[in-house]
C-alpha cells in the first residue's frame, strides 16, 4: 500500500483492510460494516438458498489503476455464488447461467460519483428501481452498474427513456453512455467481484476529487416477464416506463418469500439497497430510512477540473425515478419529486401513486394514444431483439390494443 493509498484511506476516516500482497497498491480503499445485508435493519433473506445472509454483505471496495483504466473490485461477505450452482427448478424455467454469464446473479452494485461536487449539480435520483435520492450535496455525474445482465438492463433503460420522449437533436446512446456506464468485463474470484471502467468514462483523478456512493441491491432472477408485465399495465395509465422499470433489482417483498429478499414489519422499506458503503457518522440504517444517501468524500482532495453539466434531459427523466411508489417513501416530502421534475418527467402527482387503492382510470386524450403506440413499437423491438416470442408479441400487442 502507497503512502498516497493510505492517505486517501485515511481521509475518508474508514478502515483500512489489509491488503493482498499479490495486489498493486489500490488508489483507494474503503471499507464497510460486517453483517449489514438488512438494508433498514428490516431486510431479511430468501427461505430458499439462491442467497443468504452474507452474500449481498459487501464489505470492501478497491479500486486500482490499471494500464490507463480504472479496476474496481467489492469484496463481499460470502464467496460469490455461481448461476451454475443453483438447484435446477428452483427458480421456474430461467435458466440462470443463460442470463449470468459473468458468473455471480444475486446482486447488482452502483456507484455513483459526485465529480464536481457542486451542491444541486447533478442527478439526485439514483437509477430506476433502486428507490433512492442523493443528498443535493452528492449529486451524481457519473454512475457505474454492476449487473447480471449489462447488455439488457442498458437496453431497458434507453427504452425507458425512449418512451418517455426525447428532444429532438439528442443522442440518446451518447447521452446515456456519457454518464451511466454498464460494466461488462467481469471477473468472479472467491468473495471478490472485479470489473474495469475506461478512463473516458472516469478516470483516476476524477474519482480521487469526487464523492462516492456505492449501493448493494438484489438482483431480479427472472427479468423479462417482470418488466413485460410493468410494460402491459401501464396500459390502464399508471407511471411512466422510467418509474416502473425495475432495472434489474428486486425490492423486498412483505414477509419471507421463497427467492426474494423480505422485510419484518408492515412498513415497506423506503429503497430496495441491501447494502450501503457507509462511512463513519452516516449510519447506513438512518440513510436508509429517509432515502436520502450522502457520499464518502476525501476531504481536502480537488474536484477534477472541466466537469461538464449533466444532460438536463436525462436528469428530468431519471428523476421521476427517484420518487418511489412505496407508501413509505411517499410520505416524506424529501423523496417526492420536484413539481417541475415530475413534469418534465411526465409522472401522476406522488399521492396519486401512493395510494393504496388502484389508480384512476386515464383520460384516453392524444398523448395516451401516443403512449400506447410508443408500448406497441417498445413490444415489437424487443420481438426483432429476440427477447419476446412471436406467440409472446401477439399476446401482448392484443392486450395493449384491447385496452384502447
Ligand atoms: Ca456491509
Ligand atoms: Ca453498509
Amino acid at each position: 500500500m502507497t503512502i498516497r493509498s493510505l492517505a486517501v484511506a485515511l481521509l475518508f476516516g474508514v478502515a483500512v483492510p489489509v491488503a493482498s500482497l499479490a495486489q498493486p497498491a489500490p488508489l483507494l480503499s474503503l471499507a464497510d460494516a460486517e453483517g449489514d445485508d438488512d438494508g433498514d435493519g428490516t431486510l431479511v433473506y430468501p427461505r430458499e438458498p439462491v442467497a443468504e445472509p452474507g452474500d449481498l454483505d459487501l464489505r470492501s471496495l478497491h479500486v486500482f489503476a490499471e494500464r490507463g483504466e480504472l479496476r474496481f473490485e467489492a469484496t463481499f461477505g460470502n464467496a460469490v455464488r455461481d448461476p451454475a450452482q443453483v438447484k435446477p427448478g428452483l427458480l421456474g424455467n430461467e435458466d440462470l447461467s443463460l442470463f449470468a454469464r459473468r458468473g455471480f446473479y444475486a446482486f447488482n452494485l452502483d456507484i455513483y460519483l459526485d465529480v464536481d461536487r457542486v451542491a444541486g449539480s447533478g442527478h439526485t435520483a439514483l437509477l430506476p428501481g433502486r428507490r433512492a435520492r442523493t443528498d443535493p450535496a452528492h449529486a451524481w455525474e457519473r454512475a457505474i452498474v454492476l449487473t447480471p445482465r449489462p447488455e439488457l438492463m442498458r437496453r431497458q433503460l434507453r427504452d425507458a427513456l425512449v418512451e418517455g420522449g426525447v428532444p429532438a437533436g439528442t443522442d440518446v446512446d451518447a447521452t446515456l453512455d456519457a454518464e451511466v456506464f454498464f460494466a461488462r468485463d467481469v471477473r468472479v474470484r472467491g468473495r471478490s467481484v472485479s470489473f474495469t471502467v475506461p478512463a473516458r468514462f472516469v478516470d483516476a483523478k476524477a474519482l480521487l476529487g469526487g464523492s462516492l456512493i456505492a449501493v448493494v441491491t438484489a438482483a431480479k432472477l427472472s427479468i423479462e416477464s417482470d418488466w413485460l408485465g410493468g410494460l402491459v399495465r401501464g396500459g390502464s395509465g399508471a407511471e411512466p416506463a422510467i418509474v416502473r422499470l425495475p432495472l434489474g433489482v428486486a425490492a423486498p417483498e412483505a414477509g419471507r418469500p421463497a427467492i426474494a429478499m423480505g422485510y419484518r414489519g408492515t412498513a415497506a422499506p423506503t429503497t430496495a439497497v441491501v447494502d450501503l458503503l457507509a462511512g463513519n457518522g452516516a449510519p447506513q440504517r438512518a440513510q436508509l430510512a429517509s432515502g436520502v444517501l450522502s457520499g464518502i468524500a476525501a476531504p481536502g482532495t480537488s474536484p477534477a477540473p472541466g466537469v461538464p453539466a449533466v444532460n438536463p434531459w436525462l436528469k428530468a427523466a431519471l428523476a421521476g425515478a427517484g420518487a418511489t411508489a412505496s407508501p413509505a417513501a411517499a410520505a416524506t416530502p424529501a423523496l417526492t419529486a420536484a413539481p417541475a421534475a415530475r413534469a418534465a418527467a411526465g409522472s401522476a402527482p406522488a399521492d396519486a401513486r401512493a395510494g393504496a387503492s388502484a389508480p384512476a382510470p386515464r383520460v384516453r386524450d392524444a398523448a395516451y394514444l401516443e403512449e400506447q403506440e410508443n408500448r406497441l413499437r417498445t413490444l415489437r423491438r424487443l420481438r426483432d431483439a429476440n427477447l419476446l416470442t412471436e406467440e409472446e408479441y401477439q399476446r401482448k400487442r392484443r392486450e395493449v390494443i384491447d385496452a384502447l
